[in-house]
């Protein structure tokens, strides 16, 4: 079945001024996310199990894919739809194929000598940022900018979803740099209106 990645929501707990993440997620698959990645820091393995147990049911209730972040024997054991690593996780080669052929395979991405290797090692699509500042990761990266997004996107024939400080007020600049969807945090999960915060979001890259 083809993936969705037209508004791809990643957890992050913190985010969530003490609200229920399941609660949130299901508000947020309501709002019209297409797929969605379960990314879990500072939590027991058991607890991200039983987390990512959790979130494959409902997923699955609404028919949208899971992603595991980073953790390889999370995805298999909780049998997610897919992993999704960066690159200081897991080499991407060593997760396909211990993954295996069925499942999707996500890989960040900051440039294009990154993209490239990605798209030659197994990955199903790309997550190329942080397109502008974000305060949702820390990283060192300097955000590459839509420009350098567009150069990633024209190079690689694999899907590519942009991140990093992407929302309302920037969509329609990253939608024209030619990418196959968003990926986002704080612009649904720090919303009072999770469910709105969505649709508007779907709403806005449709137009
Ligand atoms: N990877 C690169 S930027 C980022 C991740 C996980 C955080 C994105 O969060 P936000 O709130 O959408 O900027
Ligand atoms: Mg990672």
């Amino acid at each position: 079945m083809p993936v969705d990645y037209t508004l791809y929501l990643v957890t992050d707990r913190g985010m969530l001024n003490g609200e229920n993440l399941y609660h949130a997620v299901r508000e947020a698959i309501r709002g019209g996310i297409t797929l969605l990645q379960l990314r879990e820091k500072d939590v027991s393995s058991s607890d991200f199990y039983k987390i990512a147990v959790e979130m494959k049911k409902l997923a699955n209730s609404y028919q949208v894919p899971l992603i595991i972040n980073d953790r390889l024997d999370i995805a298999i054991a909780a049998d997610a739809d897919g992993l999704h690593v960066g690159q200081e996780d897991l080499p991407l080669e060593v997760a396909r194929k211990l993954l295996g052929p069925g499942k999707i395979l996500g890989y960040s991405v900051s440039n294009l000598a990154e993209a490239e290797y990605g798209e030659k090692h197994g990955a199903d699509y790309l997550g190329a940022g942080p397109v502008y500042h974000t305060g949702s990761k820390e990283t060192s990266t300097e955000p590459i900018g839509t420009a350098r997004l567009k150069i990633i996107k024209n190079t690689v024939n694999i899907p590519v979803v942009a991140i990093g400080g992407i929302g309302m007020s920037n969509i329609g600049d990253v939608r024209e740099a030619g990418v196959d969807g968003i990926s986002v945090i704080s612009a649904i999960l720090a919303r009072q209106e999770v469910a709105a915060a969505a649709r508007d979001l779907k709403k806005a890259w449709m137009e």
